[in-house]
C-alpha cells in the first residue's frame, strides 16, 4: 500500500508552445497533469510511495496517463478504465493577457474522471496510508466525485491516516458559495491546509494570512500554509509562524507550482523534517516547476533540492523566519 494516497482527475494538458491567445497558437505540447496526479508524482520524487484513485477513458490519452504515472512509480492500481467516457483535457494559454501568467481552458465535462464515485474507493487503500491528500478540485467536478471525496475523507478520519487539503478553488468549476459550503465542513477532519489569500477569502472571509490561519486553525487543522507566489510562503503551527521567501527564476508557465510546493512540503513533514526545511523544499519545487511547460516534470528529489540551493545566491534565497 502506498504511504500517500490522493484522488482526483488526471488530465491531459495541451500547453501552448508560443505565447498569446490560443486562436493564434499552432503548436501545443502534450503533458500529463491534474492537481492530484501532480501531487502523487511530486511525493514519489521526494522518496515516498504514492497512489492515485481516479478514472481515465479507454482511449489513447487514458493510456498515456497510465503509462506516465506508472513510469513515475505512482501506484495506478486504483485508476479504473471507463469505456463509456473520454479522458479529460485542458489547454494552457501562456503569457496572455497577463505576461508571465497562464490561463487554463477545460474540456472535461462528462469526462471519465467526472464519473468517479464512492464505489471506486477501496477502504484498505486509504486506511493503510499515512496520509490522504485532498484538493478542492475533486468535489467541484461532479456530485459523484464529491461523494467519493467525502467517503475518502471519512475513511482517513477513522483510521491513522492524516489528511492534507490543498484548497485549489477553481472558479471555472463552481461558485464561491458552493466551494465554501463543501470545503468548510471537511476542515475539522484535516491536519494540514495549504491555501492562498483568494481561497481563504472565499472560505473564511479573510485574505490576510495571519487572520485567516487563525480562523482555519480554530476549526481543527494543526498546520496551515499560505502560498503567496512571489512573496514566498508562510506556515502557522500553534503559535509559531515561519516564513520563507520565493526564489527568482525565469518563469515559463506558473501552472502546477502550487501542487509541486504542496507535494514537497507535505513530504518533508512526513519525513519528519522541520517546518522551515519543508517550506524550503516546497519553495524550491514550486519555483522549478514554473521554469518549464508541464506541471510535474520538474518536481525535484531531495538531492535536486540540495543542488538547486547550492546554486542560488543572494538575499532572496531566504527571507525571514
Ligand atoms: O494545479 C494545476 C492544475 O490546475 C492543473 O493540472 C489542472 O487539475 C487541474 C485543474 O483541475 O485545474
Amino acid at each position: 500500500m502506498p504511504q500517500v494516497v490522493t484522488l482526483g482527475e488526471p488530465l491531459i494538458q495541451l500547453n501552448a508552445v508560443t505565447i498569446g491567445p490560443l486562436r493564434h497558437v499552432i503548436y501545443f505540447e502534450r503533458h500529463v497533469a491534474g492537481s492530484e496526479a501532480n501531487f502523487a508524482v511530486g511525493v514519489k520524487r521526494m522518496g515516498l510511495t504514492s497512489g492515485l484513485i481516479a478514472r481515465v477513458g479507454s482511449d489513447e490519452f487514458g493510456k498515456c496517463i497510465l503509462a506516465t504515472l506508472r513510469g513515475e512509480g505512482v501506484d495506478v492500481s486504483q485508476i479504473r478504465i471507463d469505456d463509456s467516457a473520454p479522458t479529460g483535457v485542458y489547454f494552457i494559454q501562456r503569457g496572455y493577457p497577463t505576461p508571465g501568467k497562464s490561463v487554463m481552458f477545460y474540456y472535461r465535462t462528462a469526462s471519465a474522471a467526472s464519473r468517479l464515485s464512492p464505489e471506486d474507493i477501496k477502504p484498505s487503500f486509504i486506511k493503510g496510508a499515512t496520509l490522504l491528500h485532498l484538493t478542492g478540485i475533486t468535489p467541484a467536478i461532479s456530485s459523484s466525485c464529491r461523494d467519493a471525496w467525502e467517503k475518502a475523507a471519512e475513511l482517513a478520519h477513522h483510521s491513522n491516516a492524516k489528511i492534507s487539503l490543498e484548497t485549489n478553488i477553481r472558479p471555472k468549476l463552481w461558485s464561491s458559495v458552493e466551494a465554501r459550503n463543501t470545503l468548510l465542513p471537511i476542515i475539522p477532519k484535516v491536519d494540514i491546509v495549504l491555501t492562498d489569500p483568494d481561497d481563504s477569502n472565499i472560505l473564511v472571509g479573510q485574505k490576510d494570512p495571519n487572520r485567516a490561519a487563525k480562523k482555519l486553525m480554530e476549526k481543527g487543522p494543526s498546520l496551515v500554509v499560505f502560498k503567496l507566489g512571489s512573496a514566498g510562503s508562510i506556515a502557522f503551527s500553534g503559535r509559531t509562524v515561519i516564513k520563507h521567501g520565493a526564489y527568482e527564476v525565469p518563469v515559463v508557465d506558473p501552472i502546477g507550482a502550487g501542487d509541486a510546493f504542496a507535494a514537497a512540503f507535505v513530504s518533508g513533514i512526513l519525513k519528519g523534517w522541520r517546518i522551515k526545511k519543508s517550506l524550503e523544499a516546497g519553495s524550491v519545487a514550486g519555483s522549478l516547476v514554473t521554469t518549464t511547460r508541464g506541471d510535474n516534470e520538474n518536481t525535484p528529489s531531495p538531492p535536486d533540492i540540495e543542488s538547486f540551493l547550492a546554486g542560488v545566491k543572494g538575499p532572496e534565497r531566504k527571507i525571514g523566519e
